[in-house]
């Protein structure tokens, strides 16, 4: 723990030298950065002592929570054993060997081959030029075009931030890489017509692959990309009947599928992949965040047999890779934080306890004034906040209430994230029942804290 005047001095230096990702710099300076110097299992702890229950996971990553010695070990030990050699020149080391064949072991049966980077951004850059470099073997070089979702979040390189569907990403890269399209993303709650089912929106939602697919002819069209959940976009929950639809869309006109699965991967939804949760045979899958449970990075796209049939029948290299594809120390820990992770069967945890727990106490703030809809899936969760519950009237100036809200949490010692006036969580897959009754005290209070704020906004 730090002193007051080492957190000043901390904040200070902070603003000085620290650029942040995605953050207002000016806004940031004149407030000061929260310092963060410890964490414990299911808590964080902050520079002036105050312990924070963490329903983000880190930033949906610290699945397994903080303080795990076990991981540290294995970093030691492999750092003191070969802390790093390449994988490039026909070279490869155990580390990497092990984790490979371990998540093809985990992902579905036809995806059996891992490119390896260093953050979920890398791995959607490989996928994005596997996907056009097996098009070119197949000799079919015409087929460039990717179709992902408005309000996906992929990344923020230049390519997969154009793959993702965020407006205010795409306005910070002049130009949008060409090549990507963006359909409707399946959110009921917020695109459904008057009256229309979430069954009913899922099928028109998946159809706009197909009218997209269309109207840039079926021949241009590489694959379609997408969060099994969209995350960062508002925990977006597709209806049931969505990806059975797009999957047979995808067969109907032979594209290839990439799921992206970066906060979805090791075990959100209580399956190791959420395409093992939805049924959909993805040709690719990119993974990052939890694989290591964020202790260091590490990122990866797994491949299916037939991309690398097409990779194996020519004599070309692949001329792509990363200096850290397959950081030997990040792959030790990875294996660590697998194993830990089938040791504990947090998987099947989610299934039997953390999800319906998380669902049951979220379901209590749904007659609130200010919650238009509660939804989760697995240790994904939303509520969102509304000026207008019967009519779905969100406030003006939207993302403003939702950072109301966010403060007060703060305040109250909980992490929960503000999308726009959606407030979402993605606790660790390690939660007891104390900490749900934790979470559920706090946000009774910050909803009622939130409420009293806008309260003269609020209908009736
Ligand atoms: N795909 C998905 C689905 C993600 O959620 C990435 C790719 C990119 O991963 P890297 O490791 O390059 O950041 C992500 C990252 C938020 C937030 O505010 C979400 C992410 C990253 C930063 C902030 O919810 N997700």
């Amino acid at each position: 723990m730090t002193n007051q005047y080492q957190t000043a001095q901390l904040r200070e230096l902070d603003a000085l030298h620290h650029l942040h990702p995605f953050t207002d710099h000016k806004s940031l300076r004149a407030s000061g950065s929260r310092v963060i110097v410890r964490g414990d299992g299911p808590y964080i702890f902050d520079s002036e002592g105050h312990r924070i229950l963490d329903g983000m996971a880190g930033l949906w990553t610290a699945n397994i929570g903080y303080g795990r010695k076990e991981l540290a070990q294995a970093a030691y030990d492999q750092m003191v054993e070969l802390p790093f050699y390449n994988t490039f020149f026909k070279t490869t080391h155990p580390p990497v060997v092990a984790l490979a064949r371990k998540l093809a072991e985990l992902a579905p049966d036809n995806l059996n081959q891992v490119f390896f980077g260093s953050s979920g951004s890398e791995a959607n850059d490989t996928a994005i030029r596997l996907i056009r470099h097996y098009w070119v073997l197949k000799g079919e070089p015409k087929r460039r075009i990717i179709i992902s979702r408005k309000n996906a979040y992929h990344g923020s390189t230049i390519a997969a931030g154009s793959m993702g569907g965020m407006a205010h990403v795409h306005a910070h890269s002049y130009p949008v890489y060409e090549g990507f399209r963006h359909i409707i993303d399946p959110y009921w709650y917020g695109e459904a017509k008057d009256g229309e089912s979430p069954q009913a929106f899922g099928i028109r939602a998946a159809r706009a692959l197909e009218e997209e697919i269309l109207a840039v002819g079926p021949e241009n069209v590489a694959a379609f990309a997408g969060e099994p959940v969209q995350g960062a976009g508002g925990v977006k929950i597709a209806p049931e009947s969505y990806w059975p639809e797009v999957q047979r869309i995808i067969d109907k006109y032979g594209i290839l599928l990439l799921a992206d699965e970066v906060i979805t991967g090791f075990g959100r939804l209580g399956t190791w992949f959420a395409s093992q949760y939805y049924g959909i045979r993805p040709n690719l899958i990119t993974f990052a965040k939890a694989v290591t449970s964020g202790y260091i990075p590490l990122s990866g796209v797994i491949v299916d047999d037939e991309i690398v049939a097409a990779l194996m029948a020519h004599d070309d290299d692949f001329h792509h890779g990363y200096t850290f594809s397959g950081h030997p120390v990040a792959c030790a820990v990875a294996l660590k934080n697998l194993e830990i992770m089938e040791r504990e069967r947090l998987v099947p945890r989610v299934r039997e306890f953390g999800g319906p727990a998380l669902a049951k106490m979220l379901a209590k703030f749904k007659d609130h004034p200010l919650v238009g809809e509660v939804r989760s899936i697995g240790l994904l969760g939303a509520i969102e906040l509304v000026a207008d519950k019967r009519t779905r009237r969100r406030f003006d100036n939207l993302g403003r209430v939702g950072l109301i809200c966010r403060d007060h949490f703060f305040r109250e010692g909980f992490i929960m994230r503000a999308v726009f006036d959606t407030m979402v969580m993605a606790p660790p897959l390690i939660w007891t029942q104390a900490q749900f009754d934790e979470a559920e005290a706090v946000i009774r209070r910050v909803l009622d804290l939130t409420l009293s704020d806008v309260a003269g906004e609020v209908a009736a």
